[in-house]
């Protein structure tokens, strides 16, 4: 593990916004002309395309694979190129946030901004993929803080979350604020699932993955190559071992 000590300002201490934005700023220090991107969703992701826009402003030249239609208006609005997932290459690099980053492994649950799907693939077709988030997504196990989401098929729901019942989860129909169910990009519903514990998320994945009516976990295993930590007292980035 590396650790910079470049302290958020005074100001700004325990401000998680200002620790997002200062994880997000470091890793456009990763990003170099002529690269193609994956472009993460939520809060964190939001603050390196703002900041990854403002060098295409100065003559960074990049193209911008997004991973949910929020970041594709957002990075579209900036200036920043869009463009659709090659089948014939990777992308060079994908820069997304997360809910919670295992120390230890760096295997991650992402979805509660409700982009997991997109984000999988993307982060799945890149070469390198680096998750900026603040001290709080730091966990010693998966589970302790974020539930799972699962994004699942309209059709049949409740039967799913049956299903998904047997494997140990607590599966809660995300809704919008009006009571209806949450729709992703994709048309599905997302389910949050609280587990009692997560002691093998590889196995997780797969047993999720073989369940009739699931389309994707939030379980990341394996796919993020360098985590940017910002803690009040410097930023941390932490190489996949
Ligand atoms: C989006 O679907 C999620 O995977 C986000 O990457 C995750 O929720 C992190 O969001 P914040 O950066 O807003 O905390």
């Amino acid at each position: 593990m590396r650790t910079i000590k470049r302290k958020v300002q005074m100001s700004d201490q325990n401000n998680t916004a200002a620790l997002k934005k200062e994880a997000a700023l470091q890793a456009l220090e990763f990003v170099k002309d002529g690269m193609l991107l994956g472009l993460g969703t939520g809060s964190t992701a939001t603050f390196f395309v703002e900041a990854l826009a403002q060098k295409v402003k100065e003559g960074l030249k990049v193209e911008g694979v997004p991973t949910s239609e929020s970041t594709r208006a957002l990075a579209s609005h900036l200036g920043i190129k869009i463009v659709d997932l090659p089948s014939d290459r990777p992308l060079d690099l994908t820069v997304d946030g997360a809910d919670e980053v295992e120390l230890g492994t760096l295997n991650l649950i992402k979805g509660l901004g409700g982009a997991l799907l997109h984000e999988k693939i993307v982060a799945s077709a890149s070469t390198k993929m680096i998750v900026v988030v603040d001290e709080s997504k730091l966990v010693d196990r998966l589970g302790t803080k974020a539930p799972l989401p699962v994004e699942i098929v309209q059709f049949g729901f409740q039967r799913t979350s049956e299903y998904l019942k047997r494997l140990g989860a607590e599966p809660v129909l995300r809704l919008e604020k009006s009571g209806k169910p949450f729709i992703t990009d994709s048309g599905n519903y997302i389910t949050d699932c609280r587990f009692a514990k997560i002691e093998n998320p590889a196995k997780l994945a797969d047993d999720l993955a073989n369940v009739v009516g699931v389309v994707e976990s939030g379980l990341f295993v394996g796919i993020a190559s360098l985590v940017i930590a910002a803690k009040s007292d410097g930023v941390s980035q932490i190489e996949r071992p």
